[in-house]
Parts: C-alpha cells; structure tokens; sequence
C-alpha cells in the first residue's frame, strides 16, 4: 500500500474563527494521521513561493495580503490516497459552490474567505510540504488503529 502526503494549511480566517479544532478534528475522526503540525505568521515571502503559480491573476495581490493576514496552522496529513480524500474533505475552491458536509460547504460563504489550503496533486504536496517543514518536522510513526483505518 503507497502512503502519500499532504500539506494543509488553515488559513487565517479559520483561526480568527476559531474553527482550527474543528477543521483539525474532521481529518483526525476520518483516520488521517497527522505528520506534522506548526502554528506560524506566513511573510509575504513564503506566501510569494507558495502562490507563485498565480502571480499575474486579478486575485493574486489579496490572496497574498490574505494568507499574511494572520497566523494559520499547517499541517502534514499523512493516508492512502490522503491528497484526493482531503481535496474532497475541502470542498470547491470558491465556497459558495462548495456541497454542504465538506469544509467550505459547512463554514464558508464567499471569495477568497475559504478557510483552508490543501495540495492538490503529490508534485505541489511535496514542494509545499518542503516549503513549510524541515526533514525533521514530518514524524513517520506508527499508530494501534493503522491496522483499523487501512487494513
Ligand atoms: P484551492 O487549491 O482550492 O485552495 O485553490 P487554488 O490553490 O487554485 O487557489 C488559491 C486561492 O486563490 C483560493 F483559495 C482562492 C483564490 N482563487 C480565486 O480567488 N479565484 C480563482 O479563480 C482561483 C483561486
């Protein structure tokens, strides 16, 4: 069985809104494992990296105000197919299409205001994840309930 990770970011309106234990909680009950946690302030640098692939967009220059707006917490969710059950955990890009039961579909309304970044494809899993962690930062462990949640 192939493990994959995944970098998550709640963004700053989820911590302002007080919804990091929530959103946290949805990947821990669904069987995720956690790899790697971080509170942190993202400078306009980091978020330049991150975002790189937008610059140019109508939208850039208040995504990347956005993001630097206030602390977030990152995180490295680790599973089986982990980037496509947490891209469908999150819901769509813009939250007023997103379905209830996913995370925007639940807690957001509009814009740019969407609660949480997550990588979409195991080549941007693994630049983000190195954009944000060091070798040391990502922890490989074991837990009794693997056996449970993926056999
Ligand atoms: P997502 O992966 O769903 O977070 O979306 P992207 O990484 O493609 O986009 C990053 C952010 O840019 C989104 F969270 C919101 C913003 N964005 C827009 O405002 N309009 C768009 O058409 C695409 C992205």
């Amino acid at each position: 069985m192939s493990v994959e990770r995944t970098l998550i970011i709640v963004k700053p309106d989820g911590v302002q809104r007080g919804l990091v234990s929530e959103i946290l909680g949805r990947f821990e009950r669904r069987g995720l494992k956690l790899a790697a946690l971080k509170f942190m302030q993202i400078d306009r640098e980091l978020a330049e990296h991150h975002y790189a692939v937008h610059v140019g967009k109508f939208f850039y220059d208040e995504l990347v105000s956005y993001i630097t707006s206030g602390p977030v917490v990152v995180a490295v969710l680790e599973g089986p197919k982990v980037i496509e059950i947490v891209r469908s955990m999150i819901g769509k890009t813009r939250p007023n299409e997103a379905v209830g039961g996913t995370i925007r579909g639940d807690f957001a309304v509009e814009g740019l205001r969407n609660l949480i970044h997550a990588s979409d494809a195991p080549e941007t899993a693994s630049e983000e994840i190195a954009l944000y962690f060091r070798d040391g930062e990502v922890v490989t462990y074991s837990r009794a309930i693997d056996f449970w949640v993926t056999g």
